[in-house]
Parts: structure tokens; sequence; C-alpha cells
């Protein structure tokens, strides 16, 4: 079964003015179609066919496969990245806002520890907030890796900082680009619902 470009579960203009409708055109007909592309075009070369995109992130991982940690990592980042942003969507309630207070102290405190993994990540990458062990945690990786292949089962957010997610809307700004993400876009019912 090949793998497929997920809809967006929303229009384009859903997310203006922080992230525009040009750079989510872009950004999900172009940019992630053609990581399913590629993914699609390496999977049975790398003996991965028939594996869950989980296995196949983790796999590739392991075996240093570039193409296929490039190309599934990103599949994997942007399935997630769509489904944890909305406009405007309230704050941390129930069990996500009690877990948040406990290992941050407070919903800023979260933010300041998360733009700061994502402003500090050198070049292209993500940053994310995951449960380690018992623990919420902020955590950053660079490309097309993902907490997966780094043994966290559990990735509640995360926020692309790769400049096409950006650069229209903010240009080299990204530390304004964090901020309106955290402060505008985080889905927090959705993220909640990834404490599982
Ligand atoms: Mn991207």
């Amino acid at each position: 079964m090949a793998f497929e470009l997920p809809a967006l579960p929303y229009a384009h203009d859903a997310l203006e003015p922080y992230m525009g409708r040009e750079t989510l055109e872009l950004h999900h007909g172009k940019h992630h179609n053609t990581y399913v592309v590629n993914l699609n075009n390496l999977v049975e070369g790398a003996g991965l066919g028939g594996k869950s995109l989980d296995e196949v992130c983790v796999e590739g991982f392991k075996a240093a496969n570039a193409g296929i940690v490039n190309n599934a990592g990103q599949h994997w980042n942007h399935n997630l990245f769509w489904s944890i942003m909305k406009k405007d969507a309230g704050a941390p309630a129930g069990e996500l806002a009690k877990r948040i207070e406990h290992d941050f102290g407070t919903l800023d405190k979260l933010k300041e520890e998360f733009k700061a993994a994502a402003v500090s990540q050198f070049g292209s990458g993500w940053a994310w907030l995951v449960v380690d062990g018992d623990k919420l945690k902020v955590m950053k990786t660079p490309n097309g890796e993902n907490p997966l292949m780094h043994g966290i089962q559990t990735t509640l957010m995360g926020i692309d900082v790769w400049e096409h997610a950006y650069y229209l809307d903010y240009r080299n700004r990204r530390p304004d680009y964090v901020q309106a993400w955290l402060d505008h876009l985080v889905h927090w019912e959705a993220v909640g619902k990834r404490l599982g």
C-alpha cells in the first residue's frame, strides 16, 4: 500500500494571518507531497515495503538510510503538524493543562522553552513537545528526524522550522513565526488527545 498525502483538515486560508494561504498551498501541496512521492519510490528498495510509517521511520533511522529518514520522517512530521493546528483554539485544558503545570510550572514557561528550542535549531528541523517516561519534555531534531526515531513513543506537538514553513509570511524572522504559532495556531484540544 502506497503512502498517501493526507488532505488538509482546513481550508488553505484558515490559518491566516499567522500562516498564509500561499505558504499552506506550497507547503502541503508541493513540499509534503514531494516527500510522499520520494518515500514511495524508496521504500521497496530499502527492504521496508508493507511496513507502517512508524516502522519505516524507526528502521530507516537504525539503518542510517538518509533517503528514508528524510522522506519518511518528513511525511510523519507533516502529518502531525497539520493535525495539531487550528487558529485561536483556546488554551490547554484537563489532563494536558495539569501535566504542563506539573512539568513546566506555567504555559508561558513551556512556550519559552519550546520557543528557545525552535529558534536555536541550527538550519532546518523541528521542535517538539513529547512525553519522555512520565514527564513532558521539549526537544528538537534536525532536518527530517523526529522523536519516534529517538525512542519517544508519544509526541504531542511539533513545529516545522524549515524556511519553507515561514519565509513567505515572516521572511527571516523565525522567532516571530514561532511566537505567533504558539500564541495562535496550536490546537490544544488535539494536542491533549495525543496524551492517550
Ligand atoms: Mn515542512
